[in-house]
């Protein structure tokens, strides 16, 4: 028999800026259920947020995904850059405008710091656009302390994010 496989919880925040923003991130979330070994469990409300860093850009669309998993988090890692580049990403400036970016947030509790992944993120903590729709799947989530909904209230009142309504999407 074959051994069974252990299911993993991630998260992958969702952003865009350049294009149709809301295709792009439906078309991402659609590819991201399609990746063998993942299972698309649920999708937080959508965000138009204030462009953080980087030079002078459009306003992006960003939500996160939770999946459930049986690829390592590097598999994982690759899968989510093959979407970039299918949907058209082009790296020119680092924190510049895309048509599509996926960040693996977390895979369980797990840590990593190498050259290709860092987990978790090193920089979700301090941004509203990835905190606010994380709080919306996991708000009891602990995170540097505190949970995630406390992170995402104390952000949201420096940074600009507007959850969107669902009839936008
Ligand atoms: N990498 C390491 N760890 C990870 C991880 N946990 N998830 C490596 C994803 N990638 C990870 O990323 C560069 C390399 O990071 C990858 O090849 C991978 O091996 P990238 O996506 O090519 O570069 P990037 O996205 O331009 O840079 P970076 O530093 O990842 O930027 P961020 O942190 O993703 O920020 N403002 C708003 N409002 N909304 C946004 O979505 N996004 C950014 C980009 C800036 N400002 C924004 C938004
Ligand atoms: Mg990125």
């Amino acid at each position: 028999m074959p051994e069974a496989q252990t299911e993993h919880t991630a998260y992958i925040a969702l952003g865009s800026n350049l294009g149709d923003k809301r295709a792009n991130l439906e078309k991402a979330i659609e590819l991201l259920g399609s990746i063998p070994g993942v299972q698309l469990k649920r999708v937080a409300s959508y965000y138009r947020t204030a462009p953080l860093g980087g030079p002078v850009q459009d306003w992006y669309l960003n939500t996160v995904a939770e999946v459930s998993t049986v690829l390592e988090p590097h598999r994982l890692l690759a899968a989510l850059l093959k979407i970039e580049e299918k949907l058209g990403r082009v790296r020119t400036v680092r924190w510049g405008p895309r048509t599509i970016d996926l960040d693996l947030l977390l895979y369980g509790r797990r840590e990593i710091c190498d050259a290709a992944l860092t987990l978790p993120h090193p920089r979700m903590t301090g941004r509203a656009f990835v905190m606010a729709p994380l709080a919306e799947l996991a708000p009891g989530l602990i995170l540097q302390g505190k949970t995630a909904s406390e992170l995402a209230g104390e952000l949201a009142r420096s940074q600009s994010i507007e959850k969107l309504d669902p009839t936008y999407y």
